[in-house]
């Protein structure tokens, strides 16, 4: 099996072992994706699976999601973290193939579904590639600030769900935090953590599990295309990218194979 394609579920019917991963953390081995216990078929509760970075420009991986079970997963609920397709097809279709087989899909828009073309992998492709109005520009903090104040507008739902729900998963495609990047020395692009973490992406999940954060708090995030799952100060940090076909070829990406 290998763990990093298989979907990250996540299930509530079981408290999450916190201690395990806070361990993990602390011996500075990061926990990678993986089937947690509490995510049986006859467990109560429900199973939410996470995923990002879809790519299904690439053939490998459109054939991928095709091969995902049309009836193991009618009664779950699917997050996908951003960067489904470039190609509008690509994405219409993927999109399409996934609610076929999720009974709830929640999407969070990554760079590459906003660029809307097919080009050769550049990691740094936003910076010459994206056009802004007025005074936005991504030389400075302009952007961040402005995408995160488009959260404003939903204040009274988050205040709503804050006092019904025990539970709350929050995501996105960019990084909240530099910490959940592997070091230098792993990277192809070692520039990476120089465009990666936002502290109001950061502020803003903070703010919705609130400074007392539950045992449950988790933030599923996507973009660097690394496994990962690690608690930082009290939030589980999520990541399970598919990536590009040749980053699972070279497990560039943390993919375990057992
Ligand atoms: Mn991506």
């Amino acid at each position: 099996m290998i763990s990093c394609l298989s979907l990250y579920s996540y299930s509530f019917c079981e408290k999450i072992a916190l201690k395990k991963y806070r361990r993990c953390v602390k011996r500075g081995c990061i926990k990678r994706p993986q089937v947690v216990s509490g995510a049986k078929k006859d467990g109560f509760g429900l199973r939410v699976f996470v995923l990002s970075d879809l790519h299904t420009d690439y053939p490998e991986n459109m054939a991928w999601v095709r091969s995902l079970s049309t009836k193991r997963h009618e009664k779950d609920v699917l997050l996908v973290a951003g960067d489904v397709a470039e190609m509008y097809d690509n994405f219409i279709l993927t999109m399409s193939l996934l609610k076929e087989r999720f009974e709830y899909v929640f999407f969070v828009p990554g760079n590459h579904d906003l660029w809307c073309r097919w080009e050769t992998e550049d990691a740094c492709k936003d910076f010459h590639a994206c056009k802004w109005p007025g005074n936005l520009s991504n030389r400075d903090t302009s952007l961040a600030l402005y995408f995160d104040l488009m959260n404003e507008k939903n204040q009274n739902t988050v205040k709503q769900i804050q006092s019904t729900c025990s539970q709350i998963i929050t995501f996105s495609h960019f990084v909240p935090r530099q910490e959940l990047c592997p070091e230098k020395r792993m990277l192809f692009y070692p520039k990476l953590p120089k465009i990666i973490g936002s502290d109001w992406l950061e502020d803003r999940i903070r703010s919705i599990h609130g400074v007392e954060s539950s045992s449950f708090a988790c933030h599923v995030f996507g973009h660097t295309h690394f496994c990962w799952d690690a608690v930082v100060d009290g939030i589980r940090y999520v990541q399970a990218p598919l990536a590009y076909p040749r980053e699972r070829k070279r497990r560039m990406n943390g993919e375990v194979l057992s």
